[in-house]
């Protein structure tokens, strides 16, 4: 009999979710279109059944039905993007009263539940007039919204993180193409990346001079996915294919937001191949009197980790070649292999999701033992939650395999806690079913099912499971069930 977990009184509970997959509402009072809204009305043909988030859970209209949920799930914080359209139609300049009035509800709704936000401000959805990270005019543009939000919701907002993922949505909106603006260039993927990472830094160093330095636990940070990656064999050449894969993946992103530079290693790697980015490659601030260097640094308050699954490497990558299986049958393989430097493998040992996502709680213990030996700072689980084709039967959704993913995940998190990682929460994707990006609808992760007919919204299993764990904070387990 496995011992249970029992989580911290203040640890937070919550979901997370995203602007552009929830609300809905895309021309709605005053909202521009963002580079997504445009992306899917002109290739509706590259998401699984066509479909568009025009409509998503229209959480714009039941935002309060939607809170409600929340408080009966035991959400002590909830994990929300804005919607850069929504407030600034045209990316900068006039503001559109009704994005603040609709997010000034949503926020005050939350706190009256005693639910605390964590607000991300980037979570993809660009707005359509800014077209792309590589706009010059971009980072004057992302300061003046990062400083609309801050001003204007600060007050009430205690976390904040800048970006969701820049590492994925610069692999895919630059490298693979599979994301808008549907670029494939390595070179200026790098230089995407670094201007991502640049601004977020700029933001993190804005929202200091407003607010000045949080209590511990508060304050800003970015939401970064990490996955860790394994060789695919005993070979020294999988070795370094993984390191290198690794290195571009995982530490291009995680070290300069920690440390406040770019791993010398890989940048040298990329200065050989005449790929590195330019710009100001050094994050790092003068040390302050008396303080550490990392103390002084403009990195973040705290760490988000999304994490969903492993990478296994080898260096048998004969041709640069990507696909995502977007339709959940399981004979549909994803592939991502760069020629010449890595390629990713199916681990024969692991198991999988219909859409071919390994389900691997270890891995996740492991990056949060590698962010502690970085850097200790306080780190939430900004996103982890498995996508099943649920149905609803009779009423009920019987999602067992969603709650041994959960609970294997939540394991792998107390275990790095009782080896000194300050994990202060746990947001699970998603509250809600939601518009999974390519995907579309199909590929599920709420707590909550939602109907695409009437859009309304019936507990899974999982919900009430979930409800109880927040209520007590003890984890039991694991559930005999395995997914998919
Ligand atoms: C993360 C995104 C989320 C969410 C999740 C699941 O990368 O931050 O927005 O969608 O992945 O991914 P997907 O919906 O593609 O299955």
């Amino acid at each position: 009999m496995i011992e249970p977990c029992r989580f911290p009184p203040d640890f937070v509970w919550g979901t997370a979710t995203a602007a552009l997959q929830i609300e809905g509402a895309a021309d709605l009072d005053g909202k521009g279109p963002s580079i997504w809204d445009d992306f899917c009305r002109r290739f509706p043909e590259r998401i699984h059944e066509r479909s568009h988030p025009e409509v998503a859970c229209d959480h714009y209209h039941r935002w309060a039905e939607d809170v409600g949920w929340m408080r009966r799930l035991g959400h002590s914080g909830y994990r929300f993007s804005l919607s850069w359209p929504r407030l600034l139609p045209q990316g900068r300049g006039a503001v559109n009263q009704a994005g603040l009035d609709f997010y000034d509800r949503l926020v005050d709704a939350l706190l009256e539940q005693g639910i605390a936000p964590n607000v991300t401000l980037y979570h993809w959805d660009l707005p359509l007039a800014l077209q792309s990270w590589e706009n010059p005019e971009i980072l004057e543009a992302w300061l003046e919204y990062a400083e609309l939000c801050f001003r204007h919701f600060g007050d009430r907002v205690k976390l904040w993180s800048t970006l969701n993922e820049p590492g994925w949505s610069t692999m895919h909106g630059y490298l693979t193409g599979l994301h808008p603006p549907c670029q494939r260039d390595p070179r200026r993927a790098l230089q995407v990346a670094h201007n991502l990472l640049w601004a977020h830094s700029r933001a993190v160093a804005l929202y200091h001079r407003i607010w000045g330095r949080p209590e511990p636990g508060q304050g800003i940070g970015i939401a970064l996915n990490l996955s860790p990656v394994h060789p695919a064999s005993d070979s020294p050449q999988d070795a370094e294919a993984a390191r290198l894969a690794d290195g571009l993946l995982n530490r291009w992103f995680l070290e300069p937001v920690l440390l406040g530079r770019y791993p010398e290693e890989v940048l040298e790697f990329l200065r050989a191949c005449g790929s590195a980015p330019r710009g100001h490659l050094d994050f790092a601030e003068p040390a302050s009197q008396g303080g550490s260097a990392a103390d002084s640094n403009p990195t973040v308050d705290w760490l988000g980790v999304n994490y969903y699954l492993p990478h296994h490497a080898t260096a048998d990558a004969p041709t640069t070649d990507f696909h995502l299986n977007i339709s959940g049958d399981p004979q549909e393989a994803s592939r991502f292999s760069i020629q010449g430097l890595f390629r990713f493998v199916q681990n024969p040992r692991g198991r999988y999701t219909d859409w071919n996502w390994e389900v691997d709680p270890d891995s996740l213990h492991e990056i949060l033992l590698r962010i502690r030996d970085l850097r200790r700072l306080p780190v939430y689980v900004t996103e982890n939650g498995i996508g099943l084709p649920d149905r609803l039967c009779e009423g009920q959704v019987e999602d067992s395999s969603r709650i041994a993913y959960v609970t294997g995940h939540l394991q792998a998190v107390h275990r790095a806690m009782q080896e000194g990682v300050d994990v202060r929460g746990y947001y699970m994707w998603s509250l809600m079913d939601n518009f999974s990006w390519l995907n579309g609808y199909r590929k599920r992760y709420g707590l909550l099912y939602v109907d695409r007919q009437t859009l309304q919204r019936t507990p899974k299993r999982s919900a009430s499971w979930f409800a109880e764990l927040a209520r007590t904070g003890v984890l039991h387990g694991p559930e005999p069930a395995s997914p998919s």
